[in-house]
Formats: structure tokens, C-alpha cells, sequence
């Protein structure tokens, strides 16, 4: 069986990450969390270090090229950690490992004629690293950034990516879920009716880059960087690494970078003999006032601050739950408190402290006996981990999240109805036992089940319960019969999971 293989863009590090970054990261992090579960996966991040952008950056702040980046990749792998991201791998394009493999791909293509010597003339975007056809230009200027482009005429190896325009169409229609959601899937394929141009792939007039094997120039940015989805898991065709991760399970990207990913790259792999991607999934736009969040545009936020404020988890927590997978989203401290203060605070938090007050309360905090798997929850939950399982790896994060916080809301129900005060007063002390089993194996269930999304909180709700085992142990197994949470546990209340957090009121 093949093993599931989950990436994320490589970020460029002409600056600090933002929470854009931060985004993509975290639900690679829940796809794999979850994924891992139940076999390999494999899960790779990184840096995308080369090309005229880094190396302008670089300039700007008086450093070369290589230092600036070595200083940089720190910050951005501690974001990663500090948002409880758990990568298996961490690639950087400067590293030997990558550089010598794209070398290897470049001669490749040039030996069967894939790349070929031509000359380039055209308009250039250098925040975007793209090359612009005068027709796709509004007003003389980027149709993606709005800057200005500049004009470039230069001697350049070309891949023959016009080679692949059928190839990509047939593709496209055999495989209507290969890019999702279904507005890129479509804006992807008028691309290609429109037809395609060969793709300049190396540039002479700067030198930060992976150098062309006997030739001038360097390799063109994004030749390099898309290479890092195969260098990264040992890419050569007899690789048996390669081949039990490739092709990739899913490419998450931003949806500016679709083209890239679902025209370039298919052809880029075709022509190396390797298959594309199983899916490509090109999400939206955290947004402030309806613009996208980027450090250029002067909105970028503080992820760091943005963890630390609000909890790390309850910011993936609203990363996830706030849009519908694909969609923009905007984003304010207002909507982050709100989830926090809600959702997290109200529904879970207060259900968990209830719970285990009364298990204190009136059972000394050790877990009864409880009706087992004939209890109702049993029934009426029973496919609903098969249901967040399916949810999640369908990329339905905001639907898996609501499907949890059914058995919330119903945990949360049979409190307010079953009245255990009553019960206790009445001495009704198995229907009491019942129900606080109920709320005890309940919320073992909501842990597991939550876990992929907020692993540090989960952790945490999991050492209160005195569950045994590890909380990541195998779904499956944990999550049989309604039951699993053994009668006898002790519990160990300790802190609120989420604390309220109260905003300064507006000036
Ligand atoms: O494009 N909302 O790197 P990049 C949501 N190096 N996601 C966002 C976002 C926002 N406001 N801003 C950024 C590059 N992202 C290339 C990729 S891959 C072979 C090379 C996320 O630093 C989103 O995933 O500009 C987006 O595609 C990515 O960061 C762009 O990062």
C-alpha cells in the first residue's frame, strides 16, 4: 500500500512568515496528524530560497544571499513549532541534496529534448517570479500583484511545455477531482483552451540560483523550487523511497500558485516519466479588509503574537472552523476571540470542567460503571469517527469540526436534561453513574476526535481524563465501542483547557 504523502508550498523567505504561512502549514500538519493514524505518512515543509526576490531582499538588508537565509529559516521553523506542527521534513532549496538533483532533472529533460536553447523576450514580475504574456497584463502591470513588470530579453533554455497541453486537457477531464476546489479546476482548464507558450527556465542576468549544467545562467526559480516535492523523498526513478510516497496523496497551495502546480508541474513530471500529483488542493485568502494578507501589502500579522495571545491551538482551531475549506476568510481578533471565548470556552471547556467537577463531586473523581454499549450515545454515535476520518482526509475540515461538535452539543444536552444534581439528591445512583460515564467516555471520544486539530489541548484534556494509552494511539482501537474509557480511571482536573480571553474594548 502506498503511504500518504501531504505538501505544503516552500515558502519564500524574502521576510518574516506570516500567518498566511502559518495557514497552509497547520492543515498539512491536521491531513497528516490524522493520516498517521492509521499508516505512514509523510508530511514536508520548507524554504524556498533562490531567485531574484530572496536575492533582493538580501541586498536590501546588506547581507549575502546564503546568510540572510541561514538567519531566516530559524524564524520560520519556529513558527512551525510554536503552532504545534509536527513536519517530517524540513526542505531547503540551497541544500546540496536538492541543488544536485534538479541538476540531474535539467540534464534529463535536455538529453530527450524537453529543454531546449531559445531566446526569451518578454514582460517579467519579480514579487511573483512569473513570466507574463502581454495579453494577460492589466494596464501594463502584474494581473496577480499589480506591480510593475519589467521587460527581459535574454538567451534561455526553454521547456516545452506547449508539448503537454493535450496530455494536461485529457488529464483534467479524466480526473474532475484532481484540482480542487472546482473555480480553480476551471480556471485551470479555460487556461489551458486558451493554450500554452514553452516556459524560459533559466535566467542570466542575476546569479542567485542552482547553476545550468554546462551553460550559463541559473535555473529559473520555480523550476527549482516545484522539484523540491520529489528531491525531498530521494527522487531517482529507482528510488524505493520515492515510489513509496510518490505521487504525492495532497499538494496543498495557495490558490495565486495553482497554475504553477497544476499545468507546469504535471508536464514538468510527465516529462521526467513520473505520474502528477493524486490532488492538488489551491485554497483562499486570509484576508483584512477584503485583502489578501502579504507582508508587502503592510497588513501582515504577528503569528507569534497571534499564538500567544489566543493559544496556539485555538488559533488552528479557527483556522480550520472559520471557512470552508477553499474559501477566503477574513480575519479579525474579534472572530478569533469569539471561537476561543465559544465554541472552545463555552461548549467544550465548560462541558469538561462540569463533567469533571461532578465526577469529584460525587464519585471522588474515579470513572463508574457506566451502561456500556447499550448506552444511547452508543448508537447515535457510533460512525462518527468514521465520519470525521472521511471528512478530514476529503479536505472538509469545517464539516468534520461540526460533525465533533454534534456529540458536544448532545454531551452538553444530557447534562441540562438528565439533571445529575437530581439524581444525586434522589439517590438515583445508577442512572447518576450512567450519565457521568456517559460524559466521561463522551469527552475521551471528543479528544481523540480533536486531537489532529488541537494536539497540545487534546493532550492536555486527555491527562485530565487519566485516559490510558496515547491519545494518537490508533482510532480504530480507541474509539470501538462505546465503552472504551475503563471503569476505575481516576481523573486529574486541573486548569480550564481554554480561558477566557476578554479584547480591550475599541477606543
Ligand atoms: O509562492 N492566505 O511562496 P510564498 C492564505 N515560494 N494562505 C496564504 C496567504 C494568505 N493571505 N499568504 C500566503 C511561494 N499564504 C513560492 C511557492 S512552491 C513550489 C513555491 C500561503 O512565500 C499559501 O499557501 O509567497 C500560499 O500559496 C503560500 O503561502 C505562498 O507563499
Amino acid at each position: 500500500m502506498r503511504a500518504f504523502y501531504v505538501t505544503t508550498p516552500i515558502y519564500y523567505i524574502s521576510g518574516n512568515p506570516h500567518i498566511g504561512h502559518a495557514y497552509t502549514t497547520v492543515v498539512a500538519d491536521v491531513l497528516a496528524r490524522t493520516a498517521r493514524t492509521d499508516g505512514p505518512a509523510f508530511f514536508l515543509t520548507g524554504t524556498d530560497e533562490h531567485g531574484q526576490k530572496v536575492a533582493n531582499a538580501a541586498a536590501a538588508a546588506g547581507q549575502t544571499p546564503q546568510a540572510w537565509c541561514d538567519a531566516l529559516v530559524p524564524r520560520w521553523e519556529s513558527l512551525f513549532h510554536a503552532y504545534h506542527v509536527h513536519y517530517d521534513d524540513f526542505i531547503r532549496t540551497t541544500q546540496a541534496r536538492h541543488a544536485t538533483k534538479v541538476q540531474r532533472v535539467f540534464e534529463r529533460l535536455r538529453e530527450r529534448g524537453d529543454i531546449y536553447l531559445g531566446t526569451y523576450e518578454g514582460w517579467y514580475c519579480v514579487h511573483d517570479e512569473t513570466f507574463w504574456l502581454e495579453s494577460r497584463l492589466v494596464e501594463g502591470r502584474c494581473p496577480t500583484c499589480g506591480r510593475a513588470v519589467q521587460w527581459i530579453s535574454e538567451n534561455d533554455w526553454f521547456f516545452r511545455l506547449s508539448a503537454y497541453r493535450d496530455r494536461l486537457i485529457e488529464h483534467f477531464r479524466a480526473h474532475p477531482q484532481w484540482v480542487r476546489p472546482r473555480s480553480v479546476y476551471n480556471e485551470m482548464m479555460a487556461i489551458l483552451e486558451e493554450g500554452l507558450d514553452d516556459l524560459s527556465i533559466s535566467r542570466t542576468n542575476f546569479d542567485w540560483g542552482i547553476p545550468v549544467p554546462d551553460g550559463g545562467g541559473v535555473i529559473y526559480v520555480w523550476f527549482d523550487a516545484l522539484l523540491n516535492y520529489i528531491t525531498a523523498i530521494g527522487w531517482s526513478e529507482d528510488d524505493a523511497r520515492f515510489h513509496t510516497y510518490w505521487p504525492a496523496t495532497v499538494q496543498l497551495v495557495g490558490k495565486e500558485i495553482a497554475r504553477f502546480h497544476t499545468i507546469i508541474w504535471p508536464a514538468i513530471l510527465w516529462a521526467l516519466g513520473e505520474a502528477a500529483p493524486e490532488t492538488v488542493f489551491a485554497h483562499g485568502w486570509i484576508t483584512v479588509d477584503g485583502q489578501k494578507i502579504g507582508k508587502s501589502l503592510g497588513n501582515a500579522v504577528d503569528p507569534f503574537a497571534l499564538a500567544e495571545r489566543f493559544g496556539a491551538d485555538s488559533m488552528r482551531y479557527f483556522l480550520l472552523r472559520e471557512a470552508p475549506f477553499g474559501a477566503d476568510f477574513s480575519y479579525s481578533e474579534a472572530k478569533i476571540a469569539q471561537r476561543h471565548n465559544g465554541d472552545l470556552g463555552n461548549d467544550l471547556g465548560n462541558l469538561f470542567r462540569r463533567s469533571l467537577t461532578m465526577l469529584q463531586k460525587y464519585r471522588e473523581g474515579i470513572v463508574p460503571a457506566g451502561s456500556g454499549p447499550s448506552s444511547s450515545f452508543g448508537a447515535r454515535f457510533g460512525d462518527l469517527p468514521a465520519r470525521v476520518r472521511g471528512l478530514i482526509l476529503d479536505l472538509r475540515f469545517r464539516e468534520a469540526l461540526e460533525a465533533i461538535w454534534e456529540l458536544v452539543t448532545a454531551l452538553n444536552a444530557s447534562i441540562d436534561e438528565r439533571k445529575p444534581w437530581v439524581l444525586h439528591k434522589e439517590g438515583r445512583n445508577d442512572e447518576l453513574d450512567a450519565l457521568l460515564y456517559d460524559l466521561a467516555e463522551g469527552l475521551r471520544r471528543v479528544a481523540i476526535l480533536l486531537h489532529p486539530f488541537m494536539p497540545e489541548r487534546m493532550g492536555e484534556a486527555w491527562r485530565q481524563l487519566g485516559a490510558a494509552g496515547a491519545i494518537d494511539d490508533g482510532w480504530q482501537h480507541a474509539l470501538g465501542v462505546w465503552g472504551g474509557l475503563a471503569p476505575g480511571t481516576t481523573t486529574h482536573p486541573g486548569d480550564l483547557l481554554f480561558p477566557r480571553i476578554e479584547l480591550a474594548a475599541a477606543p
